[in-house]
């Protein structure tokens, strides 16, 4: 059987007016680790970098008046064709421009999944600042926008870092066994079980008497019951995305009973 070929490592370039905060931000933790092992590559771009005057200004005040500024297209598309340079330079077979806005579709795993597979694909995160950006430079440079969230934040550096962390943990070789394993049950549509360390017994609120008992299989029946269950009473909508085995129903059945009958107590 020939080798298992290397997953290309993921490229991804940002823009954005505070390259630093990027760069700093992902060196940390998993992806500090996986960037460490060339699993995926960096760069970032500063539109100032690329703007004109001796102001090298990047933003302007909004045609129609109101308050603040709005971030101007020209800057950004010579940062936007001087990464995509780049991308080609480094064998990315294209560019996908993804600009962060609570406008945008909202993320969720399986776009993360779709983003993460692409092995050969360069992606451009814009992450915006001020009150937006020009109009013209979204509508004909940006081929996706997403938003993280339906929260309104200070700039799309935040929105962008998350992207990437999602993504680049979902790439082949990044996350160990143990951490794979702890985030199966997201990726299998259900919300994660509780989880219990050291000490054993913490006031009235002792360690579940199963996760000590040694026997595997109902430490793993346990714990998809406590993620079936805290799916149910937290994220109903998942369950209703979600075909569930014969024994998964099971699970949830009593689960909910056990709930009926403490709350009867
Ligand atoms: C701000 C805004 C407010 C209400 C409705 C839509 C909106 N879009 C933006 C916007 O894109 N703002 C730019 C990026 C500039 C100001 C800071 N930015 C930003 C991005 N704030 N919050 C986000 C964001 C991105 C992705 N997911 C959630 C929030």
């Amino acid at each position: 059987m020939s080798a298992p070929i290397p997953a290309r490592a993921l490229r991804i370039d940002v823009l954005t007016l505070f390259p630093e905060l990027v760069e700093h931000a992902t060196g940390f933790g998993v992806t500090g680790r996986a960037r460490m092992r060339g699993l995926w590559q960096l760069e970032t771009w500063n539109p100032r970098e690329f703007a004109a005057g001796n102001y090298r200004a990047v933003d302007d005040r909004p045609y129609g008046g109101g308050p603040g500024m709005v971030m101007l297209g020209e800057p950004l598309r010579r940062a936007l064709e001087t990464a995509r340079a780049a991308q080609q330079r480094a064998g990315c077979a294209g560019s996908h421009t993804i600009y962060l806005t609570p406008a945008g579709v909202p993320l969720d795993h399986r776009r993360v999944m779709e983003l993460a597979a692409a092995d050969d694909m360069g992606y451009v995160l814009l992450a915006g600042r001020y009150e937006g950006v020009d109009e013209r430079f979204v509508r004909d440079e940006v081929d996706e926008e997403i938003a993280i969230g339906d929260v309104v934040v200070s700039g799309g550096e935040l929105p962008a870092l998350m992207l990437i962390d999602a993504v680049v943990r979902q790439r082949p070789g990044v996350l160990n066994d143990a951490e794979s394993a702890a985030q199966d049950s997201f990726a299998n549509g259900l919300l994660d079980c509780p989880h219990y360390t050291r000490p054993e017994s913490e006031g009235s609120d002792a360690v579940p008497a199963v996760l000590l008992s040694g026997d595997h299989a109902a430490i793993a029946r346990w714990r998809l019951k406590q993620a079936l269950g805290r799916t149910w009473q937290r994220r109903p909508d998942l369950l209703s995305n979600r075909l569930l085995s014969t024994e998964e129903e099971m699970l949830l059945a009593e689960y909910r009973r056990e709930q009926q009958a403490m709350q009867q107590q």
